[in-house]
């Protein structure tokens, strides 16, 4: 029987967004579907556009009976999965570890953006570093340090397992792609820091989705205007 939920995703390689819906989908533990947009192709992109309202991935789409909700927007697609399978915790339960993992994940969607320019994902490549960075990725790179930090001595090393909070929330979904990151450019990073990038990378979702990368075509080459 077909599922009820298909995420269209894009190239496993590079498509950051697509890393966080996907790693949230699968911690909902819900079978899906998956929609692979080649989106620098004109024919996958029309696809795209005509399935999107942003023309953008990732993008969840929800059959229930008649109804077909859309949720686009990474972080919406980790809200809507949270409030549909509560029983998964994708928000930590702790009122004060929910707000700061809200908090931190918002931080995340809308920020950082010296980093996300500056270090791409590349999912399978190991890239000169680029250090010494200039002052506003170096401070983006702090900020995610403290903030990894804080997590997990507040809360993660409190719970059982190695993510921020303990178990695995849409927090963690939103650092994936920095951790990846990282590895990629070689970043040195503090010891907690470094242990909470090493779980991530070692977990078996997020290895399941390195390893189809293996698999794909790469992507098509960027063609700038
Ligand atoms: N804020 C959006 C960002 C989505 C986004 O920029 N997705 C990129 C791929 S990582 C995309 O769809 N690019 C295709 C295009 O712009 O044609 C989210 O959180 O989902």
């Amino acid at each position: 029987m077909a599922s009820e939920f298909t995420l269209y995703i894009g190239y496993r390689h590079v498509s950051s967004w697509s890393l966080r819906g996907w790693m949230a989908m699968r911690k909902a533990g819900v079978p899906f579907e998956e929609r692979l947009i080649r989106y620098r192709l004109p024919d996958h992109k029309a696809e795209l556009v005509a399935a999107s309202p942003t023309g953008k991935v990732p993008l969840l789409v929800h059959r229930r009976g008649r109804e077909e909700i859309k949720v686009w927007e990474s972080l919406a697609i980790g809200e809507y999965l949270a409030e549909f399978f509560h029983s998964r915790n994708l928000w930590p339960r702790d009122p004060a570890a929910r707000a700061f993992a809200r908090s931190i994940a918002t931080e995340m969607h809308s920020g950082f953006r010296p980093l996300r320019d500056k270090l791409g994902m590349e999912l399978l490549k190991t890239l000169p570093s680029g250090a010494p960075y200039g002052p506003e990725v170096t401070a983006d790179i702090k900020r995610i340090e403290s903030i990894w930090r804080e997590a997990r001595t507040v809360w993660g090393e409190a719970d059982s397992g190695p993510y921020l909070f303990g178990h695995f929330t849409v927090a963690d979904a939103m650092f994936m792609p920095v951790a990846t990151r990282f590895r990629t450019y070689g970043v040195m990073l503090e010891p907690t820091a470094e242990a909470y990038k090493q779980a991530l990378l070692a977990d078996p979702d997020f290895q399941a989705w390195e390893a189809q990368a293996r698999i794909d075509p790469e992507p098509e080459p960027l063609v700038t205007p």
